[in-house]
């Protein structure tokens, strides 16, 4: 029998550095209980938050994965059969994530590691780890861009072991769970006759079955989205090739609480004290913790939906300061999605085609020409052509409603929200409302950064898997 147990670690994203350290503490937390209760450790991707990252981010991972190579392994690399070789037999495995994916040719972070012989990366061939005899075999396909995915797994077609237990990994959309676009994956799209899939990219644990075997996504071991399904613990898989069950393992990882309040027609005064009351009542909740050893500064996270009242428009609003008055307590996020009465009225008449002298495309231009000079905005901007690449990114499935509800998506946002520099990241919004997608897109995404940091020589299909990037925080 196999007795076999992997730690899967997933997602750790060093060099994210929104909240603090978390990334590398919790990285850290997370290998180090790998090692101490796993005979092998498999991490599906995204060890890196960047494609080039800095000396000392790569510093990070090897200070927190050095550990892991000076353990003494009873399981060890048989053969692996990929295009590349590895440099070790040491069974730490790993494939690049999408958010490490370089041009073919070029080095990645996570190349670099397994040039150290610190990982072996495993992409795109099978590992065989045997322990005393006992063999488990693990297929492994790095991220790759989207729509390109299914044609990759033609090509590789990858196949299972006879007589092992067999685990295939890999680091992609599923359409299952992220039903947005027809280039993903579905769970039926995975290579037969495996016993086990693993998926890394999606930051929330999920537990299916593919082929009737079962599929596993360990979440990430950091906060990166801010969305719901993210409340939960993070920590690792612990899974068991003898009795192939598993189990989750937590690690301290920094409190994460969302809530939404509702307004109608409200003043600003009365949405900035419900705002603050809500808040310190969360933080509360924490305030018992806060002399343990443990205690990490919660991150909150308060949307706000409905109406404000005539008048108020949602610039005026103050409620960012607390953000700041509170910033000792807890990480603050205020996410207005609030909508203005007089607003809505003139995307109503919109709507209904009462704007006859006006075409959609001028009327839209004079929104957003008006809600930029409300907040002050760089003058310099040529508004006409910040429409028309508003316009461009939703022409594809271009009807007035959808062109009328971009520019309402543009109002709402705050002073905050709406600089020179996120216009890329206001064009992804755009493009995933054209979807009629319902997840929240995270404000922080990395689309910006990454523009500044790509290379022009870099391949098309980092510039695609930027698209789905855009979107979410994977
Ligand atoms: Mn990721």
């Amino acid at each position: 029998m196999i007795d076999l147990k992997i730690a899967i670690v997933s997602d750790t994203h060093l060099g994210y550095s929104r909240f603090e350290e978390d990334a590398f503490n919790q990285a850290n937390k997370a290998f180090t209980m790998a090692a101490s209760m796993a005979d092998a450790i498999l991490i599906p991707g995204d060890v890196f938050d960047f494609r080039f990252p800095k000396p000392e981010i790569i510093a990070q991972a090897i200070k927190i994965m050095r550990p892991l190579i000076e353990k003494d392994w009873d399981t060890k690399i048989e053969s692996f059969n990929g295009s590349t070789p590895i440099y070790t037999n040491l069974p730490i495995l790993a494939i690049p994530g999408t958010h490490e994916r370089t041009a073919v040719g070029k080095e990645n972070p996570l190349n670099l590691l397994s040039l150290a012989g610190i990982v072996a990366d495993i992409s795109e061939g099978t590992v065989i780890l045997n322990k005393n005899g006992e063999k488990v075999a693990i297929y492994g396909l790095g991220g790759i861009s989207e729509d390109r995915i299914k044609e990759k797994l033609k090509e590789l077609d990858p196949k299972p072991v006879p007589d092992m237990f067999n685990i295939f990994v890999f680091h992609q959309s599923v359409y299952e769970f992220l039903p947005f676009s027809s280039d993903f994956l579905k769970l039926d799209d995975l290579p037969n006759g495996f016993d086990l899939y693993i998926d890394g990219h999606i930051h929330n644990r999920i537990e299916s079955t593919a082929h009737g075997k079962q599929f596993l996504i360990p979440g990430s071991t950091v906060l990166t989205q801010l969305k719901e399904s993210e409340q939960e613990s993070k920590g690792f898989i612990l899974y068991d090739t003898q009795s192939k069950t598993y189990e989750f393992i937590k690690i301290d990882s920094r409190p994460f609480i969302m809530k939404t309040i509702k307004f109608t027609e409200a003043d600003s005064n009365s949405i900035y004290t419900k705002c603050e009351h809500t808040l310190v009542n969360l933080i509360e909740k924490y305030m018992d913790n806060k002399n343990s050893d443990s205690y990490l500064k919660p991150i909150i996270r308060i949307v706000l939906e409905g109406t404000i009242e005539i008048g108020t428009t949602t610039s005026n609003l103050n409620v960012r300061s607390l953000a700041i008055r509170y910033k000792d307590d807890a990480i603050i996020d205020i996410d207005s999605k609030l909508e203005s009465k007089e607003l809505q009225s003139s995307i109503n008449n919109i709507r209904e085609g009462k704007l006859d002298n006006m075409s959609i495309r001028d009327a839209g231009t004079e929104m957003l020409k008006e809600a930029l000079n409300k907040l002050n905005f760089d003058k310099n901007i040529n508004v006409n052509e910040l429409f028309e690449m508003l316009d461009t990114s939703i022409s594809k499935t271009t009807k007035k409603q959808e062109v009328t509800e971009s520019v309402i998506k543009l109002f709402d946002q705050d002073e905050t929200n709406i600089d020179t520099k996120n216009f890329e990241t206001e064009k992804a919004n755009l493009e995933v409302d054209s979807n009629k997608n319902k997840l929240n897109i995270d404000e922080n995404s990395d689309i910006v950064n990454s523009e500044k940091e790509d290379n022009n020589d870099d391949a098309e299909e980092d510039k695609s898997s930027k698209k789905y990037r855009g979107q979410i925080h994977l």
